[in-house]
C-alpha cells in the first residue's frame, strides 16, 4: 500500500525564518598553554542568532585522518588535552536549520612548550593561588557531584541516554515525530539532490527498503564521487515510507568520521533515495567473514575504537540505536569502521534479525540487553551491551552470536548468568570489557566514553593485548538441552567443537579416526599438533574443555 499522494507530492516547500549559513572567519586566540588553546572568531550577523551553531574541526597538523568534531553554540572554543609545543589546524563552520556553510579556511595555532623553567616569586604566588582555586574548584564540583547522584537516584530512570555529564552543550537529534508531514522534516536536515546528477550503477546489497546501489554523484562545480544509493522500492507500505525518511533525517544531523556520511535525498522522484558515502569494504560481518584470521589485535581494536567514538558521538547527541550489530557497521578502504542504520531505531521490520516481537516492533534479541528485550528499556546503556556483542562478533571474526542457540535458550542463559565465551585467541583485556559491557544492571556499564578511552589506551600499549583470555569450561555457554547432565554434556564432536567455536577442525577429528566424545578424553597438545591442531591458543582451548570433563 502506497502513502496518500497529498501527503507525498507537496507541491514546493519554502523554508523561511532561518538564516543561510555563512562562512566564518577573523579568528582570534584568545588564550593558549601547553595543553590548551581558546580561540574566538567573528560571530556572523544572524536574523536569529539562536537558530545558529558552529561545527569546529581540529587535528594535529599532520595527522589529519585523526580529527576531532566540536559542536557550539557560542562563537568560541577551548580546545583542551593537547600535545606541549604541537601546531594544532582548525576549521569552523556554521551550522543553521538550512545546513551547513562552507569550511572556513585552515588555522594553525601552537600549544606552548613544557613549562620548566625556573620559578620566579610571582609564579610561586600564581601557583599558589592556583592550587587553592583548583582544590576550591574540587570540592565544588564534589558538591555538585553529589546533588546529582542523589537526584540520579531518586529517579532510576536517569542517565538512560548517555546524554550526561560535561557534555551538556551538545545538541539532541530532531526526529521526525514533530513533523505532520515527515517529508518538511527531511527538508530541514538533508539537501534534496537533482537525479541528474546521481547515476546508479549496480547493486551492491539489500538495504531494509529495497536495493543498495553503488553509483556517482556529480553536483555542479564539484568532482564527481563514488557514493551508495539505497532506493525505496515502489511497493513501499506506509511505515516503510517513514523510516526511509526518518533515516536521512536523522543521518543528516550527524558529522562524525564514525557514521556514515549522508550526501542528499531524492524524495521528489521515485524511486526515492538516500544518498551516502561508499564504504568500499562493505558491511563488518561479510568482510571479517572473508577475511578470518587476517588482522592483528591492534587492527581490531582500532575498528572497534572507531565504532566507541560513533556510539560516544550518537549517545551525546541522545540518540539510541537500538540496532548496533556488526551486519550495521560499514569498513573503508582504510578498515575505518562507520555506524549506519539509523531509522530503524524504533521498528526493525526487515532486520532478519528482528525476530522477537512484543508490542511495537521486533528486537534482534542477540545484540540486545536484557531490560531492553524484557521492558524495552532501551538506552545508551542497552547499546553499551550491544556493543559488547559487536565486540565479540569482530574478535571471533563474524561468528553468530551464540552459535545455532534459539533465541529462547539465549534469553534463558543470559538470566541464568551464563555470558558468551571468549573467541578464540581473544585478549583477556578485551573479554573483561566485553563483560562488563554485558553486566546485568546497566548502571554498571561502562559508558561510551570509557570504552573508547579505553580502547585508545590498548591501541597505544598493545603489550596489553598480549594474555589471551581462558576459556573456562565452568562459565562457557553450553547448549541449554545438554547442561545438567553428568559427565560429557555433549553427543557428538561436532556439537562440542562447535560450542568451544573450534567447528574449523571437525574434519581433523574425523581423520585422526576420533568419533565419540570418550575418544578424546586422553587428548595431550602432542596428539593436537599431530592432527593439524597448530595454533597454541587453539590446543589450549580444546583441552581446557576436555579437562572441564574430567572435574
Ligand atoms: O558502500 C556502502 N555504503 C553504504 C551506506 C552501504 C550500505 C548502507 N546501508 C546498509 C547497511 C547495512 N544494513 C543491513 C541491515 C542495510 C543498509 C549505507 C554500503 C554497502 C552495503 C550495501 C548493502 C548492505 C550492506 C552494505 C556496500 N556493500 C558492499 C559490498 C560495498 N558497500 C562495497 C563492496 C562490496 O563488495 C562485496
Amino acid at each position: 500500500m502506497g502513502p496518500a499522494p497529498q501527503r507525498t507530492a507537496p507541491a514546493v516547500w519554502v523554508a523561511v525564518g532561518h538564516a543561510a549559513p555563512v562562512t566564518v572567519s577573523q579568528f582570534i586566540l584568545t588564550q593558549r598553554d601547553d595543553s590548551s588553546l581558546s580561540v574566538s572568531w567573528l560571530a556572523p550577523r544572524q536574523r536569529s542568532r539562536t537558530s545558529v551553531e558552529y561545527e569546529v574541526m581540529f587535528f594535529e597538523k599532520g595527522e589529519e585522518a585523526r580529527y576531532t568534531v566540536k559542536h557550539l553554540l557560542e562563537p568560541n572554543v577551548t580546545l583542551r588535552d593537547l600535545q606541549p609545543d604541537t601546531a594544532y589546524l582548525l576549521r569552523v563552520r556554521s551550522i543553521t536549520p538550512l545546513g551547513p556553510g562552507p569550511y572556513s579556511p585552515e588555522q594553525e595555532f601552537r600549544t606552548l612548550p613544557p613549562d620548566t623553567g625556573a620559578l620566579s616569586g610571582g609564579v610561586i604566588v600564581s601557583i599558589i593561588f592556583g592550587v587553592l582555586l583548583f582544590i576550591g574548584l574540587l570540592l565544588g564540583l564534589l558538591i555538585f557531584r553529589r546533588k546529582q547522584a542523589h537526584r540520579r537516584q531518586a529517579r532510576p530512570d536517569y542517565n538512560t541516554s548517555g546524554f550526561d555529564r560535561e557534555k551538556v552543550w551538545l545538541k539532541p537529534y530532531v526526529d521526525l515525530q514533530p513533523y505532520d508531514d515527515p517529508s518538511r522534516g527531511v527538508l530541514e536536515f538533508t539537501k534534496e539532490l537533482d537525479v541528474s546528477c546521481v547515476t546508479m550503477e549496480n547493486v551492491i546489497g539489500e538495504g531494509e527498503f529495497g536495493e543498495v546501489y553503488r553509483g556517482s554523484l556529480r553536483l555542479p562545480g564539484k568532482e564527481c564521487i563514488v557514493v551508495a544509493i539505497k532506493t525505496l522500492k515502489s511497493t513501499y507500505s506506509d511505515s516503510q515510507w517513514w523510516n526511509f525518511l526518518r533515516e536521512a533525517t536523522i543521518m543528516g544531523q550527524f558529522n562524525h568520521p564514525n557514521i556514515v556520511r549522508l550526501e542528499g535525498v531524492v524524495t521528489k522522484r521515485r524511486p526515492m533515495m538516500i544518498i551516502t558515502e561508499y564504504m568500499e569494504n562493505g558491511a563488518l560481518d561479510t568482510f571479517l567473514r572473508e577475511n578470518e584470521a587476517k588482522f592483528s589485535p591492534v587492527q581490531l581494536v582500532s575498528m572497534l575504537q572507531g565504532i566507541a567514538s560513533g556510539m560516544t558521538y550518537l549517545s551525546e547527541h541522545n540518540y539510541v540505536h537500538r540496532d548496533l550489530a556488526a551486519r550495521n557497521i560499514l569498513v573503508t578502504h582504510s578498515l575505518q569502521c562507520k555506524v549506519s542504520d539509523f531509522g530503524l531505531s524504533r521498528i526493525l521490520e526487515n532486520d532478519a534479525e528482528g525476530t522477537y516481537e512484543t508490542k511495537g516492533g521486533k528486537i534482534p534479541i542477540r545484540w540486545t540487553a536484557p531490560e531492553a528485550i524484557a521492558h524495552r528499556i532501551f538506552t545508551s546503556a542497552s547499546d553499551v551491551w550491544s556493543f559488547g556483542i559487536v565486540m565479540w562478533e569482530v574478535l571471533s571474526f563474524g561468528d553468530k552470536p551464540y552459535g545455532n542457540m534459539t533465541n529462547q535458550e539465549v534469553m534463558k542463559s543470559l538470566e541464568d548468568g551464563y555470558r558468551l565465551p571468549p573467541p578464540v585467541d581473544c585478549p583477556s583485556i578485551l573479554y573483561e570489557l566485553m563483560k562488563s559491557c554485558w553486566s546485568h544492571d546497566r548502571i554498571r556499564r561502562p559508558h561510551f566514553q570509557e570504552i573508547r578511552a579505553q580502547l585508545q589506551h590498548f591501541i597505544s600499549s598493545p603489550q596489553l593485548l598480549r594474555p589471551v583470555a581462558d576459556f573456562d569450561p565452568r562459565v562457557t555457554l553450553r547448549l541449554p538441552s545438554c547442561s545438567g547432565s553428568d559427565g560429557i554434556p555433549y553427543r557428538s564432536i561436532p556439537e562440542w567443537l562447535e560450542s568451544i567455536r573450534m567447528k574449523r577442525y571437525i574434519s581433523n577429528f574425523r581423520t585422526a579416526g576420533l568419533d565419540t566424545m570418550e575418544s578424546i578424553l586422553e587428548l595431550t597438545a602432542e596428539d593436537l599438533k599431530q592432527m593439524g591442531v597448530s595454533l597454541p591458543g587453539h590446543q589450549k582451548r580444546i583441552l581446557c574443555s576436555i579437562q572441564g570433563f574430567k572435574e
